[in-house]
């Protein structure tokens, strides 16, 4: 294992919550009488990228009101907003990183791990989660940040992990993913990147099969645990 390759939303964070109220408060300022609360969310949370959310919302809810010609603009509008409100809640430091993950980042720079992340969010909510947690000099400690604007397609297929190994130069077998969710599973999976699955409560009940490893917490996982995930999955392919 040569490099940890971590997911955003869910993984180093749970920002889902934040995500959703974000978008609540972007309809509210586009004068939309449009709420999502948690149920819903937990269904929209299957479409990756707040766009791509947005249009699907429509598609499952108010079909007619992408008959606008103005629909691409109109959901990057909303999206912009929503991306302002989250971020506003980043800076207040409303979003705290998952229990255990600072401890688990700090250990293994002390052990000269390479780290890397690999999300489908907007690159700027990255640089705010990481500065407001870990200080401005965090973004310096990840090799690369494969994020949703360095790819078109997001998860669950596998170009973020395609474009962050191209990044580090390493074969995907001697790296290892955390994720959260099937989408990030399966976007692991279709890149050949081994995959532990640490899940939350907006994730928890997703198919999972073919994760190293299904673990609800990050509080006490040390880098000496991942490795040892990590060598076992090694042997059973072999
Ligand atoms: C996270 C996402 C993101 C956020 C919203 O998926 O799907 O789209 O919910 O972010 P993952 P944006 O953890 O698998 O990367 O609104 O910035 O797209
Ligand atoms: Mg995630």
């Amino acid at each position: 294992m040569k490099a940890i390759i971590f997911d955003v939303d869910g993984t180093l964070a749970d920002t889902e919550d934040a995500h959703r109220k974000a978008f609540n408060d972007a309809f509210v300022k586009a004068g939309l009488g449009w709420r999502w609360d948690r149920p819903l969310y937990k269904k929209l949370l299957s479409v990756t990228g707040g766009k791509q959310r947005i249009r699907f919302y429509l598609e499952t809810h108010l079909p007619a009101f992408l008959a606008h010609d103005d629909i691409d603009a109109r959901i990057a509008d909303l999206h912009r907003s929503k991306t302002a409100f989250f971020v506003e809640r980043l800076n207040n430091g409303q979003v705290p990183l998952r229990p255990g993950i600072e401890d688990l980042i700090l250990e293994a720079r002390a052990k000269k791990m390479t780290l890397a992340i690999a999300t489908t969010t907007t690159p700027v909510n990255v640089t705010a989660l990481l500065e407001a947690n870990l200080g401005a000099d965090s973004i310096q400690w990840f090799a690369c940040i494969g994020d949703g604007g360095k790819v078109p397609v997001l998860k669950p297929q596998p170009d973020v992990y395609h474009w962050v190994l191209a990044e580090l130069g390493l074969a995907a077998g001697d790296t290892l993913a955390l994720e959260d969710s099937r989408n990030g599973l399966v976007a692991c999976q279709r890149a050949g990147v081994p995959c532990l699955i640490v899940s939350n409560d907006y994730t928890e009940g997703q198919d999972f099969t073919g994760a190293l490893a299904v673990w609800q917490s990050y509080q006490g996982v040390t880098v000496d645990k991942l490795k040892t995930l990590h060598a076992k999955a090694a042997l059973t392919v072999l």
